[in-house]
């Protein structure tokens, strides 16, 4: 029998921060899985390093549900975004090491295809809304069939996810970067410019939106309400995702779609949204919600109550999380839809083999496992450098959630 043999922990930050647990074999067989907690990194390169790596030295890299097992339940301290994220690294590596053994891709061990592409949908932005107008109109030339739009509320700097330059990254100083936040300002405008983009593309365009946690839940199903009728494919995270009951509320007011869950970890953070039927769509990820083998369960049970899936998918997730992704993606019934955001050429050139997307799909590796090899000499090039995400703040200068 194979055993696990090495255990590493390699950050490398060509654009930004990313931490990759590779195990090796006895007999040779790498595999990767992503551990990068944005703005968090090094505490879990520390729990991998400190206290996970020295449990797995010697064990069969074939037991791949009951190392879930071990590593969740022989923590005794359970769930939270450092201990999943750790677990998921180890799943997801040899899920990795299980396809190269067998000989086939991880989608082929998750049943096979279930769809013939992974429908994706990509970031729009603009400083103001003929900017944002332009910037849907590129990413439809490109074939996307799916589209986030965020437009910059005037006078709110801290406006979440608007694209200065090629890339979105919002975790960009040393430092948290302080932002002014204006709920009124930003209800009074955000539905007049998602109106704007329907009214010039019309509704043969799946038009997404991120509330990005802002909103009470009135005020949230305040905002469901006004934009009804420009039939959002989903509003994500209009309220702060830790407290379901919440979602009730709005629910009981609109018919907008919701998305919820790039912040949870487990399937007790989204039980009660799923089987409660509060959300539309739970967008927990293979890389901070305990790997493929714990996300196939919370997407197992979201199907049961016709939630769909719609996993996040920021650059803040490696590559290694776009392959288990789409691995997960186009075998899973339920499926809905897949954040992709695309990452930096040198971040392409770490983690080769990385899938892309051609006419709005990404569809997934025929090689063995994953798909993704890391260069370690690329990734010796960009050492880790502190990152933070920014942190809001409201008019009178109490801090919102970002
Ligand atoms: C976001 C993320 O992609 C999304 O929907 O909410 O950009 C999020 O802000 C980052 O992943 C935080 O690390
Ligand atoms: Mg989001």
């Amino acid at each position: 029998m194979a055993t696990i043999d090495r255990v590493e922990v390699l950050v490398t930050s060509p654009g930004r921060n990313f931490v990759t647990l590779r195990i090796t074999t006895s007999d040779g067989v790498t595999g990767l899985g992503d551990a990068t907690l944005n703005g968090r990194e090094l505490a879990v390169a520390s729990y991998l390093r400190d206290h996970v790596a020295p449990l797995l030295a010697g064990r069969d890299p074939a037991r791949v549900e009951d190392t879930w097992q071990y590593l969740y339940k022989g923590a005794y301290w359970r769930r939270g975004p450092v201990t999943m994220t750790a677990i998921a690294a180890v799943d997801v590596a040899l899920w990795d090491i299980k396809g190269k053994v067998a000989g086939l891709p991880v989608y082929q061990l998750l049943g096979g295809r279930s769809r013939d592409g992974v429908l994706v949908y990509c970031h729009a932005s603009g400083v103001d809304v003929a900017a944002l107008v332009d910037d849907v109109a590129a990413y439809r030339e490109k074939g996307f069939k799916a589209i986030r739009a965020q437009a910059a509320v005037p006078g709110v700097s801290g406006t979440y996810g608007i694209r200065k330059g090629a890339y979105y990254e919002p975790a960009a100083t040393a430092l948290p970067e302080e932002q002014l936040w204006s709920t009124e300002a930003y209800l009074d405008f955000a539905p007049a410019y998602l109106a704007k983009v329907r009214e010039k593309f019309g509704f043969g365009l799946h038009l997404l939106h991120d509330v990005h946690h802002r909103l009470t839940p009135i005020e949230a199903a305040r905002f469901g309400k006004s934009v009804e009728e420009l039939r959002l494919f989903w509003m994500e995270d209009p309220t702060p995702a830790e407290n379901q009951e919440a979602f009730r509320l709005i629910r009981q007011h609109t018919t907008t779609p919701i998305a919820t869950g790039e912040v949870l970890n487990s399937i007790w953070d989204v039980k009660q949204l799923i089987t409660e039927q509060l959300i539309d769509y739970v967008r927990t990820t293979t890389v901070h919600a305990g790997g493929i083998t714990h996300l196939r369960r919370i997407f197992d049970l979201a199907a049961l109550y016709q939630v769909r899936t719609g996993s996040h998918g920021a650059s803040d997730l490696s590559p290694v999380t776009v392959a288990a992704a789409v691995a997960v993606d186009i075998s899973q019934p339920n499926f809905g839809i897949q954040e992709h955001m695309g990452h930096t050429i040198e971040t392409y050139e770490v983690f080769r083999g990385t899938p892309q997307v051609t006419d709005g799909l990404l569809h997934p590796s025929e090689e063995p496992g994953l798909g993704i090899e890391y260069d370690d000499e690329v990734a010796a090039r960009f050492p880790y450098q502190p990152r933070y995400l920014p942190v809001a703040r409201n008019l009178d200068g109490s801090v919102h959630d970002w």
